[in-house]
């Protein structure tokens, strides 16, 4: 079985069987004007894992593996957003625009506006899949599931934004479903370093209590 060297242990997967999903890579979290700026947030960071996050799917995309990418959007009628989480958005300690408001890229966080495409770098390929998803785990109110049971994979490898947030909830939803889960550290970003950090060592605590981590570069020698 081909595995990819890794903490806590090497990971090992079936050949052929592996996808790597793409967690949220949109403007709205990357750009400037977008969600993630609404927040009161430096975008900066996010936008520096651009060409990693390329490479990993470049890698994919060479060995013939699934590519699937996420959208954290909601419907322009608001139907699918909880008002909990609109609320939020205008709490203090984050900025003026919410879930809904017009911004500088359209409406924010909502599907069909600029801001809810993913960076132009990240576009995804005809045929592979984009799904929209109205939370910050990938597997709820979206038929995720029923996607990868029809590819048959059973082993995944996360990349996107941002870490502690959609990726490890999307994470942790793939590890109670039966997923073996491997994150690409420097192919994930959060606008906090600590919580970054964090994320990344209780994934791998106690044994891989979540999942793996392991660099681009190990995932991609693991490929080949
Ligand atoms: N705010 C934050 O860190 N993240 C989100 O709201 N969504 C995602 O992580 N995609």
């Amino acid at each position: 079985m081909p595995s990819i060297v890794a903490a806590p242990y090497d990971y090992s997967f079936p050949a052929g069987k592996l996808a790597l999903i793409v967690i949220d890579m949109q403007r709205d979290f990357v750009e400037e004007g977008g969600f993630g700026s609404a927040l009161g947030n430096d975008v900066r960071p996010l936008q520096a894992i651009v060409p990693t996050v390329a490479r990993l799917i470049a890698g994919f995309r060479a060995a013939g593996l699934p590519v699937i990418h996420t959208r954290e959007g909601h419907k322009p009628d608001l139907s699918d957003c909880p008002p909990s989480k609109r609320a939020r958005g205008q709490m203090p300690g984050s900025g003026s625009l919410t879930i809904g408001d017009a911004g500088p890229m359209g409406r924010i966080l909502v599907d069909g506006e600029p801001g809810n495409d993913l960076v132009p770098e990240l576009a995804a390929l005809p045929g592979e899949i984009v799904l929209l998803k109205p939370g910050k785990g990938a597997f709820y109110a979206t038929p995720l599931q029923e996607i990868l049971q029809k590819l048959g994979i059973g082993h995944l490898i996360f990349a996107g934004v941002t870490t502690e947030v959609c990726v490890q909830t999307t994470m942790r939803e793939a590890n109670d479903r039966g997923y073996e889960c491997l994150l690409a550290e420097d192919a994930t970003e959060s606008y906090f370093p600590e919580f970054k950090a964090a994320t990344i060592a209780m994934i791998r605590a106690q044994g891989g209590i979540v999942g793996w981590t392991a660099p681009v570069e190990a995932v991609l020698r693991g490929l080949a």
